[in-house]
């Protein structure tokens, strides 16, 4: 009996120390199997994911039109702006639940996002800090199958020369719809009746590129009104806007009542109503602006803006009107962008007079190749003249400036803030040139 029991005890101690062993055995090869499949997954992950580098700054986003395929995304994106912005990813039409949000990117920070997984389709990005939108912080993301990295692949030397030859030889592009046109008044009972319609158009602001707009009677900027001091004049607007506006006639001299401002000195124009203004010229000779002022900042970006004159004494042979925009019509003057600026045509030896407006949200530096031109009024006010070859315009502001066309040739006039001008694409936006033939 004992020794059968010692007997046991041995074979029990082989049987134990073979099914650890197989244990052991069992547990390292599970843990190899765990380790080669988290690595070789990390490896996966790691090469699956898209890495898309955004610069932002005022007010855009570079890229802004970003192709890549489906799968897992991650954003780095880096402020090298001068404010705070944002970055926010959504789908289509889902503003409100976006599926990247980077808020509170600091001047010269860099921020990544968190790894998304998007799937085929359109998404939007923006910056939805007060205005920053509107005034172009915002683009799209297509993903799709068969999309590369990135749409803006580097540009060759020969490239960008082809893109910036091309602008300039289609320079005056022809666009639909002429902006600032002069209206004439109809006379009635001695009084000057200037007829405006607002309502939505869309508008060619360069070849092909059409923006939903607001405007005067389907004008950027709305027909400008030339009046002279001492006319009785009234500006009658129908208001076929979705929305309900005003006008205020800035710069010109006129009772309260008449100032355009909704519940301060008149009730909104709502949509469907016509509304009349009538105010007596007191002003002295010079150029002011007539604008919407409800919704400002958007009625007057999508177009509701134009030049009222005083006329007077003209001691100069041609003048043009140059209203500067800055909105989400991208970079315009007199609401179109290069190539489809018009120029200012003038003969050898004509001394021209540019009326420049700014009613735009930024500063524009407005410079002016070939000769040097004099500044002789500002805010319909002559001031004494100074000589300059660039001006900046702040928003509001109207300049006059005079010069003599003696040099025949080709006169760039241009802002020269660069990214409202030219880039790699060539010229675009803000520039015309004064042509001496
Ligand atoms: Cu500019």
């Amino acid at each position: 009996m004992f020794k059968l029991v010692r007997k046991t005890s041995i074979a029990m101690n082989v049987w134990v120390q073979v099914i650890i062993v197989s244990l052991l055995v069992l547990i390292l090869g599970v843990l190899v199997l765990i380790y080669i499949q988290n690595f070789s997954s990390n490896v996966d992950v790691e090469s699956d994911i898209q890495t898309i580098s955004v610069d932002v700054k005022e007010f855009k986003f570079t890229p802004s039109e970003i192709q890549i395929k489906p799968g897992k995304v991650k954003f780095v994106v880096t402020n090298s702006g001068v404010g705070p912005h944002e970055f926010l990813v959504y789908e289509s039409g889902k503003m409100t639940t976006p599926i990247v949000a980077i808020k509170n990117i600091a001047s010269g920070q860099t921020r990544e996002s968190d790894v998304v997984e998007m799937e085929a389709g359109g998404y939007e990005i923006g910056c939805h800090l007060p205005g920053h939108f509107e005034t172009g912080m915002k683009g799209s993301i297509m993903v799709g199958a068969s999309a590369s990295q990135h749409s803006e692949k580097v540009m060759s030397y020969e490239e960008m020369d082809k893109a910036h030859e091309a602008g300039v030889k289609a320079f005056p592009a022809k666009t639909e719809g002429i902006g600032g046109q002069i209206i004439e008044p109809k006379i009635v009972d001695r009084v000057k009746v200037f007829e405006l319609t607002a309502k939505s158009i869309k508008w060619e602001v360069s070849p092909g590129k059409f923006a939903d707009s607001y405007a005067y009677n389907e004008q950027v900027p709305g027909p400008e009104i030339r009046v002279k001091q001492g006319d009785k004049v009234k500006v009658v607007l129908k208001n076929d806007l979705p929305e309900s506006t005003s006008i205020h006639f800035h710069g010109v001299d006129l009772p309260f009542s008449q100032d355009g401002v909704p519940f301060i000195s008149q009730p909104p124009i709502r949509p469907g109503e016509t509304y009349e203004y009538e105010f007596t010229i007191v002003d002295v000779p010079g150029t002011f602006m007539y604008h919407s002022h409800h919704n400002a900042e958007q009625q007057v970006d999508k177009g509701l803006f134009g030049t009222f004159i005083v006329e007077g004494e003209k001691n100069w042979d041609v003048e043009f009107t140059l209203v500067t925009g800055d909105g989400s019509h991208g970079y315009t003057l007199n609401g179109k962008g290069f190539p489809a600026t018009a120029p200012i045509v003038v003969k050898k030896d004509q001394k021209v007079l540019v009326r420049i407006l700014n009613d735009g949200q930024m500063l524009h530096p407005m410079h002016l190749h070939g000769v040097d031109f004099q500044v002789v009024a500002q805010d319909g006010k002559s001031v004494t003249p100074y000589t300059r070859d660039t001006l900046t315009v702040a928003p509001g502001e109207r300049y006059d400036i005079l010069f003599t066309a003696s040099k025949e040739g080709v006169w760039p006039f241009h802002c020269h803030v660069l990214s409202h001008v030219e880039s790699e694409h060539g010229m675009h936006g803000m520039v015309t040139a004064v042509i001496v033939q």
